[in-house]
C-alpha cells in the first residue's frame, strides 16, 4: 500500500515537471503578446532604418495540455523542433507556439536537440512518428537531409510544416516564412554598403554550412552584390559560428586576425551577432557589425557612437513565428488547409494569411518584413523579445 502510495506521488512529480517543462520560459509571454508585433507591421518596412541607413535542457522533450480550456485540439498532438536547444531565439519560437496551442487545449510536444546537425533531428523525427504524433512543425538543420524521415511521417498522415529554417518542397506541406529571402538579402547587403561607405572588406558570420534559412539569405545577398553599386566592395570570408556562442567568439577573433583591413562584419544570425557583438566591442576594434539579432541580447551594444560595436540590425518578432506556426498546424491538422497556394485561414490577432507560391517550388506564408533596430527605438523594444 505504502509502495503504491509512493509511486503515485513520484508520478504525480514527474508529470508536474514534464508539464512545467512545456511550459518553458515564462508561460503565457504576456508582455510579448500581439502588441509586440504592432510597431514593425504599422512601420512595416524593411528599412524603417531609412533612417539608419542613412539607415529544456539539450534533448528534453515535453508534454502539456492546458487545463480548464474549450479544446479544439481534441486528441491532436502538436510537436513543435527546432534547430537546436540553448538558443533564445529558438526559445522565443517555442513560447509562441505553446501559448497558442494552451489556448486551444491542445497537446503539444516540444524537441529540442542538443546541436544543430540533421541527424539529432531525424532520431527526434523518427519518435515523434513512433508515438503518433499529428503534425511536426520543424525549423530544418539541412534542406534536403530530413526528406526521408518527414515523408516517412507525411506518408502516415502525419502534417508537416516547417517555420524559420525550411525543409525541401518534398518534405513539408508548407513553411512558414519570417520574411522574404530577397527583402532579408537586399536589407542586409543595404546596411553593409552603408556601413562602410560602400567600400572596403566584409565577411559574414553564419550559422551552421547547413542551415538553409542563413545560406538562403547568404545567397541572396551574394545576388544583389553583383549590382556595380557595389563593386567596391569585397566579401573576403563566409565564417560558420555554428549558432554556438564561444565558436562564434573564436570564429570572429580568427576574422579580425586575418583581415587587418575588415571594415564590416555582417551575422545573420542571432547567436553569432551576439557574440561578434561583444568582441568587437571588449576590443574597442573599428570593425562595425550589422545582421538579425535579437533586440534583448544586443541592447548594449547598439548605438551610433564608436563605444557601440553595432550601428543598427534587424530582426521579425520570433514570439510570432511561434503563433502563426501554431495556427498553421492546427489548420493542417483539422483540414482547413492542405498548403496549397490560394487557401487562406485566420491566424488569431494575427490576421488573415494566403498561401502563396515559395522560391524553392513549395508553398510558404510570410510573417511579415524584417524590422530595423537603432539606436532611436532598441529602448523600447529590448524588453519585448
Ligand atoms: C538564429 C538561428 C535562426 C535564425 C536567427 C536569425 O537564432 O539561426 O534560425 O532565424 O538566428
Amino acid at each position: 500500500m505504502k509502495k503504491k502510495l509512493l509511486s503515485a506521488i513520484l508520478c504525480a512529480a514527474m508529470l508536474a515537471s514534464v508539464l512545467a517543462g512545456c511550459g518553458g520560459n515564462g508561460g503565457s509571454g504576456s508582455s510579448t503578446g500581439g502588441d509586440a508585433n504592432a510597431p514593425a507591421a504599422d512601420e512595416g518596412e524593411a528599412n524603417a532604418g531609412d533612417d539608419a541607413s542613412s539607415p529544456s535542457d539539450a534533448g528534453d522533450d515535453a508534454e502539456a495540455s492546458s487545463d480548464g480550456k474549450e479544446s479544439s485540439g481534441g486528441d491532436a498532438s502538436y510537436a513543435i523542433l527546432v534547430k537546436s536547444a540553448g538558443n533564445p531565439y529558438n526559445k522565443k519560437m517555442i513560447e509562441g507556439f505553446q501559448e497558442v496551442m494552451d489556448a486551444q487545449g491542445a497537446t503539444c510536444v516540444v524537441k529540442e536537440p542538443e546541436e544543430a546537425s540533421a541527424e539529432a533531428q531525424i532520431k527526434m523525427i523518427n519518435e515523434l512518428v513512433a508515438q503518433g504524433i499529428s503534425s511536426i512543425a520543424i525549423a530544418g538543420n539541412d534542406a534536403d537531409a530530413l526528406q526521408p524521415a518527414l515523408e516517412e511521417a507525411m506518408n502516415q498522415g502525419i502534417k508537416v510544416c516547417c517555420m524559420d529554417s525550411a525543409v525541401n518542397a518534398d518534405s513539408r506541406q508548407l513553411f512558414v516564412n519570417q520574411a522574404g529571402i530577397e527583402i532579408i538579402g537586399e536589407t542586409l547587403m543595404e546596411a553593409v554598403y552603408d556601413i562602410t561607405g560602400g567600400e572596403g572588406q566584409w565577411a559574414i558570420l553564419s550559422a551552421t554550412s547547413q542551415a538553409t534559412n542563413q545560406n538562403a539569405w547568404i545567397d541572396a545577398m551574394k545576388q544583389v552584390m553583383e549590382d556595380e553599386k557595389y563593386a567596391g566592395l569585397e566579401l573576403v570570408e563566409v565564417a560558420y559560428g555554428d549558432d554556438e556562442y564561444q565558436k562564434s567568439v573564436d570564429q570572429t577573433q580568427a576574422l579580425l586576425t586575418n583581415y587587418p583591413d575588415l571594415k564590416v562584419i555582417c551575422a545573420p544570425t542571432t547567436v553569432g551577432i551576439m557574440a561578434a557583438a561583444k568582441v568587437l566591442q571588449d576590443e574597442s576594434s573599428s570593425v562595425k557589425l550589422t545582421g538579425l539579432g535579437l533586440p534583448s541580447e544586443m541592447a548594449d551594444y547598439i548605438g551610433a557612437d564608436d563605444t557601440h560595436s553595432c550601428p543598427y540590425m534587424y530582426l521579425w518578432n520570433p514570439i510570432d513565428i511561434g503563433r502563426l506556426t501554431a495556427y498553421v498546424s492546427l489548420a493542417l491538422v483539422d483540414g482547413s488547409i492542405t498548403g496549397a497556394s490560394g487557401e487562406t485561414f485566420t491566424a488569431g490577432d494575427l490576421g488573415e494569411y494566403t498561401i502563396s507560391e515559395a522560391a524553392d517550388g513549395g508553398t510558404e506564408v510570410v510573417l511579415g518584413p524584417p524590422f530595423a533596430f537603432t539606436p532611436d527605438n532598441i529602448e523600447e523594444w529590448k524588453n519585448v523579445y
